[in-house]
């Protein structure tokens, strides 16, 4: 069985003001990591998930094993949100397979909708299959889709082989778990039985070698993973595909992967911790910590929340075991956001913890959203002053802006009203980040929200701009020095 996966490209729409907001963010970025390369194809990282799952396929006994990638594709954009059927068509020939798997987003859903009309147009008897966080709360719509076959809901490690297996055998699919399909009455069909996530040791090792070695020069960093889940439960956001409890890889297998990606895709290349709250449990960071440190040669970035960064002596620890640039999920200065939608934390401790962070030599870098539905226009300027604050302070190197959008499986979504929110249409194709938001709130208008992201845009973009850097290191001064990455959109 012939099995490709693909790569759906990032639907990214230009927006003026992120021109200068991300040539600003990314000459802060080159200054927290020394020596870091340009990228040459704007790949970004390798898509985790289909090393992951082809890691899984290859435990089964599945070899044949194929990526087409259409997210470097050259020339495939033709307009904002439309795909190039010619360049898709002429990919697609160069890949023939049994089974396609895809991946998308809500935000380029509407992408792999265009590659797989194009797939099932080319090869018939081809079957697609969808899965992740997209598919998973859409699993209905999408597998109603004439050009998709299965959706596999939640976590993957059981259900794909388990469905491949069955398929293989001629058998039917009714005893498959986690499966979604159009059953022979073309009605939509759930299967009843779900399978147990697979415990993280149990998980069989990526299959690296997926992409050509070269592919090394289209990334900035890989992505490790060291505790799967996130007990918090944010009202926007949408990771119930991994889980709520936190399940840790062995240190062993952790570097092990490290060492494997590096030797194929590049020594130089950092590490960026893609655990959600990378210091969430002391105890098990500290460990990792201290073996990191003894390997001495690996750098990395990661993300956490603010009340897991209080510890100055896990902060010490971070600092000298390699880690260059942590993002920390500030979200928004308004506390009342933070009591509805972050989990309760409290916004008065920000200044102090940043401060250590810095005095323990770390670069830090602050998640925010725009629009949350219980601010006034006022409540969002306040928000991106106070954010601009902190890095005139010299407390946050850099900050990424977001305008909120209720992705499907976020509370948000499911429960609009209970937030003030009231949803204008279900177009996924503009559940952007970049594009004005697509709910009205008594508080604010979606034109109004917009004109404060925008207008933020810019004052982050001055703020990081003016910014001198926390970790000591000369900020570059020509774009050679730190490359042209951000001359393109790229959210
Ligand atoms: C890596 C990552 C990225 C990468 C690359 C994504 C890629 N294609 O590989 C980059 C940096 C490009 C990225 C970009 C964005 N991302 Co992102 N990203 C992630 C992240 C951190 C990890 C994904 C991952 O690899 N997880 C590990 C794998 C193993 O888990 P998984 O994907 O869920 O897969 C499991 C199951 O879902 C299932 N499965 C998954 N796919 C498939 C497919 C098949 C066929 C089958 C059978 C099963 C299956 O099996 C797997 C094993 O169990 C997630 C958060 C998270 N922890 O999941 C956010 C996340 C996916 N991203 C998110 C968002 C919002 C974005 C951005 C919009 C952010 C932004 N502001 O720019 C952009 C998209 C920009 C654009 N315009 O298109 C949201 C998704 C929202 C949504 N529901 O659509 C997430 C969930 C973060 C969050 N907290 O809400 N992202
Ligand atoms: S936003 Fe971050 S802290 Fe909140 S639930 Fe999602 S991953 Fe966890």
């Amino acid at each position: 069985m012939q099995i490709i996966f693909v790569h759906t490209p990032m639907f990214t729409v230009p927006v003026d003001q992120r021109r200068l907001f991300w040539r600003n963010f990314d000459v802060q970025y080159h200054a927290a990591h020394p020596g870091l390369r340009h990228m040459r194809r704007n790949m970004w990282e390798l898509p985790h998930w289909m090393h992951w799952l082809a890691g899984v396929l290859v435990a089964h006994g599945y070899e044949d094993i194929e990526v087409l990638d259409l997210y470097t594709a050259e020339n495939l954009l033709i307009s904002p949100g439309t795909l190039d059927e010619a360049v898709m068509r002429r990919a697609a020939g160069d890949h023939p397979g049994d089974v396609f798997l895809f991946s998308p987003m809500t935000v380029n859903l509407h992408f792999a909708y265009q590659i797989s009309r194009v797939i099932k147009d080319l090869y018939p008897q081809a079957l697609i299959v969808y899965g992740g966080v997209a598919a998973t709360p859409l699993a209905d719509q999408v597998a109603s889709m004439p050009f998709v076959d299965y959706v596999v809901v939640d976590r993957g490690e059981v259900a794909l082989p388990a469905l491949l297996g069955t398929l293989e055998a001629g058998k039917d699919v009714g005893a498959v778990g986690n499966l979604v399909h159009r059953g022979s009455s073309a009605a939509v069909v759930r299967s009843p039985h779900r399978y147990p996530q697979v415990p993280a040791a149990e998980i069989p090792f990526p299959k690296v070698d997926l992409f050509p070695e070269d592919t090394g020069e289209d990334i900035r960093y890989l992505r490790q993973v060291y505790a799967l889940g996130c007990p918090y439960q944010c009202t926007f956001c949408t990771i119930q595909t991994i889980g709520r409890k936190p399940q840790y890889f062995s240190i062993d297998r952790v570097l092990s992967e490290i060492h494997a990606y590096r030797s194929r895709y590049g020594e130089h290349h950092n590490i960026y911790w893609g655990d959600e709250t990378f210091t969430l449990n002391p105890e098990r960071t500290t460990a990792l910590l201290a073996a990191l440190e003894t390997e001495g040669d690996i750098h990395y970035d990661c993300q956490t929340r603010l009340n897991c960064l209080t510890d100055e002596k896990l902060l010490c620890q971070l600092q000298r075991s390699g880690c260059q640039w942590l993002e920390i999920g500030l979200e928004t200065g308004f506390q009342q956001s933070h009591e509805q939608h972050k989990h309760h934390m409290k916004l008065s401790a920000t200044a102090e913890t940043l401060r250590k962070v810095r005095d323990a030599g770390l670069a830090a870098c602050s998640f925010v959203v725009n629009g949350f539905p219980d601010q006034t226009p006022d409540d969002m300027r306040r928000s991106i002053d106070w954010v601009c604050d902190l890095i005139d302070d010299g407390l946050l190197q850099a900050t990424y802006l977001f305008g909120l959008v209720p992705y499907p499986g976020s509370v948000i979504y499911e429960s609009p009203e209970r937030f003030g929110m009231t949803l204008l249409h279900k177009d996924f194709s503009r559940y952007h980040e970049d594009m004005p938001p697509v709910f009205t709130t008594p508080y604010s208008s979606p034109d109004q929200t917009f004109d404060v992201f925008m207008q933020g845009l810019d004052q982050l973009a001055q703020a990081m701009g003016r910014s001198s850097c926390s970790s000591g290191v000369q900020v570059p001064g020509a774009p050679d020095e730190y490359g042209t990455f951000w001359a393109d959109p790229h959210v």
